[in-house]
């Protein structure tokens, strides 16, 4: 009998530090051995020439979700999943939405209802929270914290979703006490509808409006104002999709100045532009997503960003509404842009994106590549060493690249549900040939190769309480010379 279940020969094996050529055995779906000459497995799979890279891990992504206007996305947890798998990810973190007035408790058990059934790769859920009420905050939030929903998204804007900076800093020290991540959709919500309906009163409805009405500074203030107030309260916090050089800025200092602010970004901020929105017809409307992409020195500012440390995660931020009746339009053929469905898709291109333009035009290193689409995500969402590295005794998660593959995308050849990319008709080098999960083969030869439901739901654990203040957060110190259990 073969002492492992599959050795990985002769690939070029990186992770977020290093980079070496070794042979990987795996057996029990963990990696049980790395080196040279290892021994026989009940199956080998000869990767010289390729890369073998831990799996993907997308930490932002809206599958088989409802918008606050209760529009659902195209895909569901099969169709987002085996995306995900056809673009190099093994592990997503898609959103168990509350919507005001929901028990959270609800919408976890709705989550797990549409999603074990027919995830193919593993995956988290982080909440979304909307509606912070009473119970919620004494009693739901911080018992599913405890049961390892460890991280959750509230926004500054949206009319159905946004909560108060007091409510804000409930939240902030609330995920303090209890070891959870904060994630922040911040845009300054009241400067966004200032502008828009001054856009709309003057007849300017066209989608390319959307990225006027979101401008950068709404971005930069909230931003801003999102890290002061997880400063007041000594909590960490995690910008989402973040577009606008001042506010990757913002996050650079915060950082800089030793707190733990961190930043994420995704594809289209580096791939798209305004001038995108502003295509024939209503075609913008394939590109309406929030915040907007920016011009052509903002984005130069997110490569920035990525290159030099500002952001630690690379997701898609894919929120898939087609190009039809079900998504972008429907509030109609003609919406203004305030009533096109927000977000772009972008599961399967996330990775590939960012290898081609990244590592293959010398913008960033393989190991940097491995840090921004996997590792750093597994580190900041409590999913490390588990997943997110290759190392004995992790989950054997691998996509062996073949950094040569030459591919042109279009729609046709993805695996979502939606009936456009916004990448379409770019030309990328390098795909992932092999995606292998806890063991599993689950993509090769361009075929799906594992059942619906086979993807294991994720257990986290909170982090520990702390004694110390970041940085030069208000310092606990300070509150507690006045005896006040501020935080
Ligand atoms: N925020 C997201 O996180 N995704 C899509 C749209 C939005 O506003
Ligand atoms: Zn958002
Ligand atoms: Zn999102």
């Amino acid at each position: 009998m073969s002492p492992f279940d599959l050795v990985i020969r002769g690939g070029t094996v990186a992770t977020a530090s290093d980079t070496f050529r070794a042979d990987i055995a795996v057996k029990n779906g963990q990696v049980a051995a790395l080196g040279l000459d290892l021994g026989e497995g009940e199956r080998e799979i000869d990767a010289r020439d390729l890369l073998v890279l831990p799996g993907g891990i997308d930490a932002h992504c809206h599958i088989e979700q409802e918008s606050s206007t209760r529009i659902m996305t195209a895909d569901d947890f099969y169709s987002g999943s085996v995306s995900a798998a056809f673009g190099g990810n093994t592990t997503f973190l898609p959103f168990a939405a509350q919507h005001k007035g929901q028990s959270l408790r609800e919408v976890v058990r709705t989550a797990h209802e549409r999603a074990g059934p027919k995830a193919v790769i593993d995956y988290a859920f982080h909440l979304i929270v909307s509606d912070p009420s009473e119970n919620v905050m004494g009693q739901e939030l911080p018992a599913l914290i405890m049961e390892g929903y460890t991280s959750f998204k509230v926004y500054m804007t949206y009319e159905m979703l946004k909560i108060s900076d007091r409510q804000m800093l409930d939240v902030l020290s609330l995920a303090r006490r209890h070891g959870a991540m904060t994630m922040v959709h911040a845009e300054n919500d009241d400067v966004i509808s200032w502008i828009a309906e001054r856009l709309l009163t003057r007849g300017h409805t066209e989608p390319k409006f959307h990225g006027i009405a979101h401008s950068p500074l709404a971005e930069s203030e909230a931003s801003r104002r999102a890290i002061d107030l997880a400063r007041l309260v000594d909590a960490p916090l995690l910008i989402v999709h973040v577009s606008a050089p001042e506010a990757a800025q913002a996050i650079r200092d915060a950082r800089n100045r030793g707190l733990p602010i961190y930043g994420e970004t995704c594809p289209q901020y580096l791939f798209l532009t305004l001038e995108d929105l502003d295509r024939e017809g209503m075609e913008g409307a394939k590109f309406c997503c929030s915040p907007p992409p920016r011009d052509k020195a903002g984005q130069d500012a997110i490569w920035l960003g990525l290159t030099n440390g500002t952001f630690q995660v690379f997701s898609s931020d894919h929120a898939p509404y087609r190009y039809d009746e079900t998504g972008k339009f429907a509030a109609g053929p003609h919406p203004t842009f305030k009533k096109i469905a927000n977000g772009v898709p972008g599961l399967e291109t996330r990775m590939p994106l960012l290898f081609s333009e990244g590592v293959g035009k010398g913008r960033l290193t393989l190991n940097a590549f491995v840090a921004l689409t996997s590792t750093n995500a597994a580190k900041i969402y409590g999913l490390h060493p588990r997943k997110g590295t290759i190392a004995i005794g992790s989950d054997a998660d691998l996509a062996i690249w073949d950094p040569a593959w030459e591919r042109t995308i279009t729609q046709d050849m993805l695996h979502d549900n939606m009936d456009y990319t916004p990448y379409e008709g770019m030309t990328v080098t390098g795909w992932p040939r092999i995606v292998i999960n806890r063991g599993r083969v689950v993509v090769e030869d361009e075929t799906l190769q594992v059942d619906r439901g086979s993807g294991e739901f994720l257990d986290r654990v909170p982090e520990p309480p702390r004694d110390q203040s970041f940085g030069d957060a208000a310092p606990l110190s300070a509150y507690r010379a006045f005896g006040a259990d501020l935080v």
